[in-house]
């Protein structure tokens, strides 16, 4: 079976640059290689930036002045439409798709790239998505507090929000929100509460985590999902305590234990129904000196949905 492995290195969805160098802390820390030498995976790697380079925060000038409330919308929709249109050549082809970010702002590409890859190869079948995170990230624009995309790619990739800047999104790309769970939730702005409650939107926050327990949640989300459906998990690596993911741009205690964050990985792999996974928001320039903690969980999380476990 084919991995392919894409390195969107993008912060610009983000108020703060530091995202963009995640990728290549994870893959110089060798956590594919591992990968490689323990399973008959076939590796690739993409590497995706603005322009080429770096997206090293760009501030808001005159060739992307902010717009309807969202900063850099036009950087941040051709980041995100280059990873999708690379996201959905792989997962067409059957491969295995680990975007690696980045700012979630990414996670718009990478949904809505698998989102249509299963559409065509399985009959307008439709892809759930579970979505692993402190944040909802389904701000509109408008009621958007920060204007940041970071905080939207639900919204885009699922319909709620559209807007001419975005209009690579079409039909073939959309999410379907009753497809679509979150797990570890606890930093909700006003809006999104209204949102999630108004299309009854599957949720377990970090207090159903702590009141039902992690594996009940699993089962929970599962079971709400079939086992006859592609699943694409985004995980927020901000989803795990600060004590296990510090280098990130907006850690909020309590979160999920690392030994919970590779539960629910597992249990994604046991479906055998997993066919993409995103590992967004590694910061190096956050709590450097912890970076080390950061990088080993995100490595066991995606070992984990890989099926690598370590001894
Ligand atoms: C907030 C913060 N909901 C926003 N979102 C974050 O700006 O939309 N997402 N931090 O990761
Ligand atoms: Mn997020
Ligand atoms: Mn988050
Ligand atoms: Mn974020």
């Amino acid at each position: 079976s084919q991995l392919a492995v894409v390195a969107a290195k993008y912060s610009c969805g983000a108020p703060r640059s530091g995202a963009e160098y995640g990728p290549d802390v994870l893959i110089n820390s060798g956590i594919f290689s591992d990968i490689q030498s323990e399973t008959d995976y076939k590796l690739t790697i993409d590497h995706l930036a603005q322009n080429g380079t770096f997206s090293n925060k760009v501030e808001a000038n005159d060739a992307d002045p902010d717009t309807n409330n969202m900063k850099l919308p036009r950087t941040v929709s051709l980041a995100s439409k280059q990873v999708s249109e690379c996201v959905y050549a792989h997962a067409r082809q059957g491969k295995f798709v680990m975007t690696l970010g980045g700012d979630h702002s990414i996670g718009m590409g990478t949904v809505t790239g698998v989102a249509r890859a299963i559409r065509e190869r399985f009959g307008g079948s439709e892809l759930s998505v579970l979505w692993i995170d402190a944040h909802a990230d389904i701000n509109t624009p408008e009621p958007s507090p920060s204007g940041r995309i970071h905080g939207m790619p639900v919204a885009f990739a699922s319909g709620l929000a559209r807007h001419g800047i975005f209009d690579w999104i079409t039909a073939s790309h959309l999410i379907n929100l009753k497809r679509f769970v979150y797990i570890g939730l606890r930093d909700v702005d006003e809006a999104e509460e209204r949102v999630i409650a108004e299309k009854g939107i599957k949720a377990f926050s970090m207090e159903d985590v702590r009141q039902h327990g992690i594996e009940k949640v699993m089962d929970l989300a599962l079971e709400y999902l079939g086992d006859e459906t592609p699943i694409h998990v985004s995980y927020d690596i901000d989803s795990l305590d600060p004590e296990w993911a510090p280098s990130t741009g907006f850690p909020v205690s309590p979160g999920l234990s690392l030994e919970e964050g590779i539960h629910v990985s597992r249990r994604l792999q046991a479906t055998q129904n997993l066919v993409a996974m995103d590992l967004v928001e590694v910061n190096p320039l956050i709590e450097s000196e912890r970076l080390e903690t950061t990088v080993e969980s995100a490595r066991s999380v995606i070992h984990a949905a890989l099926g690598v476990e370590r001894i």
